[in-house]
């Protein structure tokens, strides 16, 4: 058989979600290249997805349905067929049901593919059994995206493609050469015209290395910095009155209320950053014809982090950004996809409103929660025994033998090593789906490429197997793929025919801006939050602070299985400021315990003024095996939630660091 060029999407959790063009021989997929036609990530991959064929073709993927035989979490499992687990899977929950109530059980998809059709169709199934809901994302962006809409309502961020026309960037708290790397030919562009890059992040990362000036304010300092930015803006009068006149609620109230206290010398106690830098960080805000900021997520995983995302989001506004070309601020593209959601998520079969279960406090429902228990567990796509906060809690919650655990994974993942039963999911490389980005405003469709390997399946197909044993009768359990990409278009300017095999195709955005900014919000006032941006420390429960950042070779733990990656990212180390090292006897590689008093972890050091004094970086997640000892970083976070979007305070994690 000849070679087949084929081009597909690529599906992990990235903001810029490639076109890509992949070459299939003999029922493999030997080679990834970027798909120039795309016109934001036109041509190349990331050095992630560049590795793809080892990631489909991986040694460790999962071939076949695994149940436990040995005790929870050892990881034992003997092979079954699929009708034995699907069988055993329906008996189970029915029972289970049928004893504790349907409230009993809890299932979930999230977003190891970002394929539409595999991540809402399990909510369908779980919506259709009457189970506890699970509220999905507070892990990663819905504080953030609450944080946004206060300020500017569901408007969409300026179009990326747009930044090479800006004259001053601004990655706020936006590592975008890890984490949006297709951005960085614009910024390069805008940067050859003569524009500036400002890189604002707690640490110097990747991004910061390029920038022209990097300032690293203290983490969770963010709200303080970006009011000092106001009060010199309107002391200076280099704000756009005209614009803050006709498009903005609340000015003089933050003018007269909230500015006075936030003077460059308070700030500079509040976040470290000089008060004649914040002074002229402000200036080159004001002065610039079209500045644009990039805002990151992870700013906002902190006790007052959506107020951060809040405050920043208001800036454009108070300098009349919005609406000129490559000026704005984008933090996430995903509110203005309007898909038919609901037609495959189908709340409506739910009947009764049923409780909802916070994604950053799974730990702590399987071990708390009563009338009913959780005891049926359901996960796909998701590794919470890593990537949720508190991973004692998860730990204890997911060891509970009387806990009936199904997980869908690529991967034997550290979550999967506790399921009572393992199924085995394919790759989107090996099913059919449709994506969008939430960093640009494609969408696209990514055929299967080539038939699923061994015996592994789609999450959608584990769904109508199950709904069938389970006698569920919705047609929404037993559509083809083009019926349900028909499902999601109904209502949207897109058909299934325009979309199909059509490669990347661009959705229609008013690029105007908020037409609307809530300098004060009565949306937050009415949700019990102050309506007005304001900050407070919070109060220190360590004497280092330590911040968990996205890993440049890793995409949380989702390329596991990729050996060749493993060694490029290396082993897990923190970075520590010399001052901190010195103080502490530790030298640059010596094997130290990040700890505080929830747990701890064995890791390397590496001693750098890349980082603050005060302040230890981990960037990526691992699994547990890959630490020295203790493991993942997530033992040391709590499970508490930040004051917006239910949100999880990763970065809001007090230690102190030791030598092993
Ligand atoms: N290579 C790679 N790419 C990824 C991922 C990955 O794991 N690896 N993850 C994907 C996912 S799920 C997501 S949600 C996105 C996330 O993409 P981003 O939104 O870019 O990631 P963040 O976690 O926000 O981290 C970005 C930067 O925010 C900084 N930061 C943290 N706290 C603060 C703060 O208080 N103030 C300021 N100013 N900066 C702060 C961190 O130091 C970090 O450098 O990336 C996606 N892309
Ligand atoms: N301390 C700290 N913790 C964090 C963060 C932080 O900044 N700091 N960031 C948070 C963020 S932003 C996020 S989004 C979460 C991410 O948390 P997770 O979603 O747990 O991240 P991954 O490790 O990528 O896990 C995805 C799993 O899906 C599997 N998978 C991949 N493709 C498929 C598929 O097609 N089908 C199925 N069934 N499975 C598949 C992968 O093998 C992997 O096990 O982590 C959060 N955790
Ligand atoms: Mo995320």
């Amino acid at each position: 058989m000849g070679q087949e060029l084929i081009r597909t999407v690529c599906p992990h959790d990235c903001p810029d979600q490639c076109s890509v063009l992949a070459t299939v021989e003999d029922g493999r997929v030997v080679k990834v290249a970027g798909d120039p036609a795309h016109p934001f990530t036109g041509g190349f991959l990331c050095g992630k997805v560049n590795r793809y064929p080892e990631r489909v073709h991986s040694p460790e993927r999962l071939m076949m349905p695994l149940k436990r035989v040995g005790p929870k979490g050892a990881g034992r499992f003997a092979p079954i067929s699929w009708d034995e687990a699907l069988d055993e899977i329906a008996t189970r929950w029915s029972e289970l049901q049928a004893e504790f109530g349907p409230e009993a059980l809890l299932g979930y998809a999230y977003s190891g593919t970002m394929g539409l059709i595999n991540r809402n169709t399990v909510k369908a199934l779980f919506h259709a059994l009457g189970a506890s809901q699970f509220l999905a994302g507070t892990v990663c962006d819905s504080a953030c995206e609450v944080g946004w809409e206060y300020a500017c309502g569901p408007t969409p961020g300026t179009d990326p493609e747009s930044v090479e026309d800006s004259d001053l960037i601004i990655c706020w708290g936006a590592n975008v050469v890890t984490t949006n790397v297709h951005i960085v030919p614009f910024i390069d562009r805008a940067k050859a015209r003569g524009a500036q890059l400002i890189v604002i992040d707690p640490y110097r990362t990747r991004t910061a290395q390029r920038a022209d000036w990097h300032l690293a304010p203290r983490i969770g300092t963010d709200t303080a910095l970006a009011l000092c930015m106001m009060h010199v803006l309107v002391r200076d009068g280099l704000y756009d009155q005209e614009f803050v006149g006709n498009r903005t609620v609340g000015f003089e109230r933050l003018r007269d209320e909230v500015l006075p206290s936030y003077t460059p010398e308070r700030v500079a106690e509040m976040t470290g950053i000089a008060a004649a830098d914040v002074e002229r960080l402000a200036h080159a805000y004001g002065k610039a014809k079209a500045p644009f900021i990039r805002l990151g997520m992870g700013m906002a995983r902190n006790a007052g982090g959506g107020m951060a995302t809040r405050t920043v989001a208001c800036l454009p506004a108070l300098v009349g950004a919005w609406g000129k070309r490559g000026g704005g601020a984008l933090q996430d593209t995903a509110a203005a996809w309007n898909w038919n959601y609901n037609a495959l998520r189908r709340p409506d079969l739910l009947g009764r409103p049923t409780r909802e279960i916070n994604h950053s406090q799974l730990g702590r429902a399987l071990i708390e929660l009563n009338d009913p228990p959780i005891k049926a567990l359901f996960v796909a796509a998701n590794n919470p025994a890593v990537t949720c906060p508190d991973q004692a809690r998860m730990v204890a919650g997911l060891s509970r033998e009387d806990l009936f655990t199904v997980v869908q994974d690529i991967f034997l993942s550290d979550t999967a090593l506790f399921a009572d039963i393992v199924l085995p999911a394919c790759t989107p490389f090996e099913s059919e789906d449709l994506f969008r980005s939430y960093g640009t405003y494609y969408t696209q469709h990514g055929p299967q490429l080539i038939e699923p390997l061994g015996e592994s399946r789609p999450n959608v197909w584990v769904v109508q197997q199950l709904a069938a044993r389970l006698g569920l009768e919705d047609p929404v359990f037993r559509h083809s793929t083009a019926e349900y990409i028909d499902l999601l278009t109904q209502g949207t300017t897109f058909t299934a025919e325009g979309l199909v095999g059509a490669g990347p195709v661009k959705l229609a955005v008013d690029q105007s801006g908020p037409a609307v900014t809530y300098l004060y919000s009565e949306a937050m006032e009415r949700d019990g939050l102050p309506p007005l941006p304001d900050w407070a420390p919070e109060a220190a429960e360590g004497p280092l602070r330590l911040l968990t950042a996205p890993g440049h070779s890793q995409h949380h733990t989702a390329f596991a299985g990729v050996a060749s990656l493993q060694r490029i990212e290396g082993e897990p180390r923190c970075l520590l400021h010399p001052a901190d090292a010195e103080a502490r006897g530790i030298s640059n590689g010596d094997q130290v315990i990040i700890y505080n008093e929830r747990g701890e972890v064995g890791l390397h050091a590496a001693v750098t003024d890349a980082t603050q004094p005060g302040q230890v970086v981990v960037e990526g997640h691992r699994g547990r095996s890959r630490y020295l000892s203790g493991g993942p970083v997530n033992v040391l976070t709590s499970d508490r939630l930040g004051a917006m979007g239910a949100g999880a305070t990763f970065q809001s994690t007090w230690v102190d660091v030791r030598r092993m």
